[in-house]
């Protein structure tokens, strides 16, 4: 071979490879060749002839995607015109730049879609073409781009159709549970993404990266730190550090927020007291709020979990949650900040179920906070467990701002080995009725203050991102991210959308790759319920940890255990949650708490959340509720075995890193899924003394096997 070819084939097999080992750092913008020659003919002449109207940090932002899709898509960077009219064919601006050119009917639509809303589509202007990408506000224009290069990854970008949107939710904010030493409360990648240590002089690229990824799915709120707070956050050095953080996320329209410990007027304040209603404890916030927005004008606000879990908060002083939370509003409100309370709270020196406690607390509380308050509900009322009933407090309270909160992160759901997409769960939580305040109720229509009138709407989400390379442990963990963003985004998406939307963007267009990769995503959450945590079970899975199955584990606080929810005895298994038990279910709406008090009634995925049911209770397929539970937990393998067989057949379609990547966590996930059915299946045994199905896979093993296992290094705890 002579040098030249030799080289040039060198060069070849090492762009190749390079270009096959996809480490998924990208995410969904890895902004491939455009191999569509038509598409090509529409995109390339737009990227060719650019004139944005004025300039500010979030064009600049936006002409840095730009630069890196044109780069990747066309292989050239894109040109920037000066002049609108000549040598011009996109335009992009806000209504307010382009109102000479737009008539009075296209600036009112626009101006209807609200601050974060924009518009894309073809303008005609003496004879002559232009395609357009409009906001109310820049940031409206980079939500735009980012939708219009996302309809060209997936190829459905056609010029000629007109394209409005605009968030139904005004706070799409992501919680990180990061601590200051880098580790992550319930992280399963890697450590926090916050270098605080080398901050604010070093700073990582990756913030950057981390802020496209998240304004292109409409995230536009941060909160940086473990909801368990450290006082030091808020110390003028961690100040600094967070400055330069609110700096970068600044021209990606994102906001910064921080925990806030209820206690720091006693730690970083040297104070004796945190009393809320104390003069020196006042002052200390309001100064400590006013430092903040000394560094931060923009700064969001605060998160606060108080009272909950051996938290510090407002009981210590005999205060209510009410008042806890207003004293921090009101050092907020001269700046326009919002404080989030969370309504996670629950106590160990109250019996009451747990499931009960929020309700009870902030029931009573009801019209008493401010208006820069919202109070954040989990999905559920015990904790964000494979399936729950959505949380009694949507639609109990009605005269308080609330807002969502989801866990992206797989906590209680495989962690970063399991492939369990997460929006269908979502969906299903958004779209249950809660028949309060008004029939048609439901939680998405709370959520986006059709039913109050609220104007501070919110859906945060617990975030899996972390220092792993491809940021989230397990590369449909990005899925997920993507999902919490378009969810909150539009809480009526349908989950099989957005599963294709991603797919289309981090695999491809095929047909076959779409189909085959939705299917497994929309079954994985269903599986996972199977095998973890059928029927309406819940919280039985390892101590602490919550890692793998543990439906066995005893001692300490009762509502740490395992037996205080699945509660089997020789009778049967289940919560008696109805008006002979707990009485949790009284806290819905009567149609709620009517349909459901019925065992039979009641959707079957919540039976053993709500009612205590003899091992030979007939369920709705007519098998025994003994027999029932078994078919689910073997399903559930069953399902993951489907999963690595649908994969497995797009070997020859995938990148082979991120195909070998897969593989091998569906292994583990098969590993783990038979672990928890023989675990589960074994120890409830125990109590049901009955024989497995003969047509099932009969759990192997040993139980005190299983329960001698121990976990002292897993991570996120
Ligand atoms: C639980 C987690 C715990 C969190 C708590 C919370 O196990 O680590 O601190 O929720 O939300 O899910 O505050």
């Amino acid at each position: 071979m002579n040098k030249p070819i030799y080289l040039t084939a060198l060069l070849w097999l090492c762009f190749t490879v390079t270009s096959l080992a996809n480490d998924g750092y990208k995410l969904w913008l890895d902004y491939r060749p455009i191999s569509n020659s038509q598409l090509k003919s529409h995109v390339e002449p737009l990227l060719n002839e650019i004139y944005f109207y004025g300039d500010n940090p979030t064009y600049q932002a936006i002409k840095n995607e730009l630069n890196l899709a044109s780069q990747k898509m066309l292989g050239k960077v894109p040109i920037y015109s000066k002049d609108r009219l000549q040598n011009t064919k996109l335009w992009i601006g806000t209504r307010e730049q382009l109102s000479q050119t737009l008539s009075l009917d296209q600036q009112s639509k626009i101006k209807a879609l609200g601050e974060d809303g924009y518009w894309r589509g073809n303008i005609e202007l003496d004879g002559k073409s232009f395609y357009a990408i409009i906001g109310n506000q820049p940031v409206g224009a980079l939500y735009g781009v980012y939708n219009w290069l996302n309809s060209i990854q997936s190829n459905t970008f056609d010029k000629t159709i007109e394209l409005a949107d605009n968030p139904k939710i005004k706070i799409r904010m992501l919680n990180h549970w990061d601590n200051l030493d880098r580790t992550v409360e319930r992280g399963y990648a890697g450590f926090s993404i916050w270098d605080w240590h080398k901050l604010p002089g070093y700073v990582d690229p990756r913030y950057t990266d981390y802020a496209r990824a998240n304004a292109s799915i409409g995230i536009n709120a941060v909160s940086l730190t473990n909801v368990n707070a450290n006082a030091l956050i808020l110390t003028t050095d961690f100040m600094k550090k967070v400055k330069v953080l609110a700096d970068i996320f600044r021209p990606y329209g994102i906001k910064v927020y921080l925990t806030a410990r209820f206690s720091a007027p006693i730690q970083i304040g040297g104070l004796k007291t945190a009393d809320p209603l104390d003069p020196e404890v006042k002052a200390f916030w309001k100064k400590k709020t006013d430092e903040i927005y000394s560094f931060i004008p923009d700064f969001g606000g605060f998160l606060v979990k108080a009272n909950s879990e051996g938290q510090p908060g407002p009981h210590e002083y005999g205060r209510n949650h009410a008042e806890g939370a207003n004293m921090l509003a009101e050092a907020l409100e001269p700046h326009g900040g919002v404080l989030i309370w969370r309504a996670f709270v629950y106590s160990h020196e109250d019996d009451v179920d747990r499931h009960m406690q929020a309700n009870n607390e902030f029931g009573p509380l009801d019209g008493q906070f401010k208006d820069n308050v919202i109070i954040q509900i989990k999905n559920g009322a015990i904790d964000f467990q494979p399936r729950e009933p959505v949380h009694p407090l949507y639609g109990a309270i009605t005269k308080t701002n609330v807002g969502m909160e989801f866990q992206i992160t797989q906590e209680y759901l495989g962690q970063a080995t399991n492939l369990v997409f997460l929006a269908p769960m979502w969906e299903e939580v958004l779209k249950t009725k809660t028949f309060r305040p008004t029939p048609t109720t439901t939680v998405a229509s709370i959520l986006e203050g059709k039913e109050s009138g609220q104007k501070l709407t919110l859906i945060a989400g617990v975030s899996n991102i972390g220092t792993d390379q491809n940021w989230t442990g397990h590369l449909f963990g990005q899925s997920n991210w993507y999902a919490f963003g378009r969810q909150a985004w539009d809480p009526s998406l349908e989950s099989k959308q957005i599963a294709e939307e991603w797919i289309k963007l981090t695999f491809g267009t095929k047909p076959e790759v779409l189909s085959k990769v939705e299917e497994i995503m929309l079954e994985s959450h269903e599986a996972a319920v199977d095998y973890m945590t059928p029927l309406g079970l819940h919280h039985i899975m390892g101590r602490s940890h919550h890692y793998g199955p543990g439906p066995w584990v005893m001692g300490g606080r009762a509502d740490w255990t395992a037996p205080y929810y699945h509660q089997a005895d020789s009778l049967g298994i289940g919560f008696d949650r109805t008006s002979n038990g707990s009485g949790a279910l009284e806290q819905y709406a009567p149609e709620v708490a009517k349909a459901w008090s019925d065992p039979h009634e009641i959707p079957e995925k919540y039976l053993l959340w709500f009612h205590h049911v003899p091992w030979d209770f007939e369920i709705k397929d007519g098998n025994t509720l003994w027999d029932g539970i078994a078919y689910h937990y073997d399903r559930g393998v069953k399902e993951v075995r489907k999963m690595q067989q649908t994969w497995a057949s797009l070997e020859s379609e995938i990148d082979p890193a991120q195909f070998d990547h897969v593989r091998q966590l569906l292994e583990v996930q098969e590993t783990e899924a038979e672990w928890w059915r023989n675990a589960c299946l074994l120890y409830f045994q125990t109590f049901s003394k009955r024989p497995f199905p003969a047509d099932i896979e009969q759990p192997e093993g040993d139980l005190e096997y299983y329960k001698s296992l121990m976990f002292p290094n897993a991570p996120g705890i």
